[in-house]
């Protein structure tokens, strides 16, 4: 372990919460200004960045039914966590049109394997919504980069069969899985040597050469060509690789939500999946309490996202040392 982390079993307890808990408060954030230009968010927030809705999204709703299924199956089960995405479905909640017809598909009675090959003429969606859920497996399988890489793409299929979907919820699991082992200065080296799609290729060289500018990345015409090069779109390959930027370029949870966030276009899943990455790495404490005391409560509101952290935690971390 390397970077600010450190083994001791309240820290990553901690961590798993983060990844949570910090992925939905994203989401909140993110979700009243989800389709804005940069300069709307600014507009919007007007230098306070607070919960201004409580609600978070499908983003959540989604992440949630993975965590369920990997604590009542006691690991990855497909037709499981093709059930619990049917069950918590909310249309409420803002859904991708895509995922919202594998659902369909799959309440009629399709099968998981075939479902989600039928969408987008039979392409399959490359879609952002399988890696912004997919945090889950990222601390579930964080020692074993093999599995994770496999399973992340077999979850993905469920509603995302296009491969640059699957490749995009890998490379984001993978990112929660090295955040939380608090591996930082290493994080592009470890994913360059497991990613195999070209696109996303491009993304991690891109990556690097936004590391390396000595410029302000707040300046607006950095921004704007950051959202060139990177994205800020739907598209797994337009967001995976922004949300690992701007946890990478800042050194604070907040300072990294609310740089993905004001980048405007989806911001809500932008600042889910930078809110991941970032909650594994540095906590739950390192989450501003009154974004926290603002995230939605109720059934399944913040105490229950952190119960699904601490029973992750309990299962794969506790659990495996018996
Ligand atoms: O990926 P998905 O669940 O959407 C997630 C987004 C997040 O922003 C959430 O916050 C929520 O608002 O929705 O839903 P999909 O519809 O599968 O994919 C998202 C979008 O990506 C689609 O609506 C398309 O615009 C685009 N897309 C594709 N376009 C052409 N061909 C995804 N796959 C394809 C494709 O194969
Ligand atoms: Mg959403
Ligand atoms: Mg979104």
């Amino acid at each position: 372990m390397t970077g600010k982390g450190n083994n001791s079993s309240s820290r990553l307890k901690s961590r798993f919460r983060g990844a949570l808990i910090g992925s939905a408060v994203g989401d909140a954030l993110g979700a009243p200004v989800e389709g804005c230009t940069m300069e709307e968010v600014s507009s919007f927030f007007g230098g306070r960045w607070e919960l201004k809705s409580a609600h978070y999204t499908d983003d959540t709703e989604m992440m949630i039914g993975v965590a369920e299924s990997l604590i009542e199956r006691r690991g990855f089960d497909a037709a499981d966590m093709a059930c619990k995405f049917l069950r918590n479905y909310h249309a409420w909640r803002h859904y991708g049109p895509g995922t919202r017809a594998v659902l369909e598909r799959l309440k009629a009675g399709e099968s998981w394997e075939e479902a989600s090959t039928k969408v987008f003429n039979g392409e399959g969606s490359y879609g952002n919504g399988a890696a912004m859920r997919i945090a889950p497996i990222g601390l579930f399988y964080y020692d074993d980069p093999d599995t994770l890489w496999e399973v992340a793409y077999k979850a993905s299929h469920i509603t995302h069969s296009h491969v640059l979907g699957k490749e995009g919820a890998a490379i984001q699991a993978y990112s929660v899985a090295l955040a939380l082992r608090g591996e930082r200065g290493g994080m592009l080296t470890y994913l360059g040597a497991r990613i195999k799609e070209e696109r996303y290729r491009d993304k991690l060289a891109k990556i690097e050469q936004f590391m390396g500018m000595d410029a302000d990345p707040g300046a607006n015409s950095y921004k704007k060509a950051l959202i060139e090069e990177l994205g800020n779109g739907e598209a797994a390959f337009n967001s995976v690789p922004t949300a690992i930027y701007s946890f990478l370029r800042f050194y604070s949870f907040s300072d990294s939500v609310i740089y993905a966030v004001s980048l405007g276009g989806d911001t809500d899943t932008i600042g889910a999946m930078t809110g991941a990455i970032s909650g594994a790495y540095y906590g739950e404490e390192a989450i501003p309490p009154e974004w926290l005391r603002a995230l939605e409560g109720g059934m399944r509101g913040r105490r229950y996202i952190e119960w699904l952290g601490d029973e992750l935690y309990r299962i794969k971390i506790i659990h495996d040392s018996y």
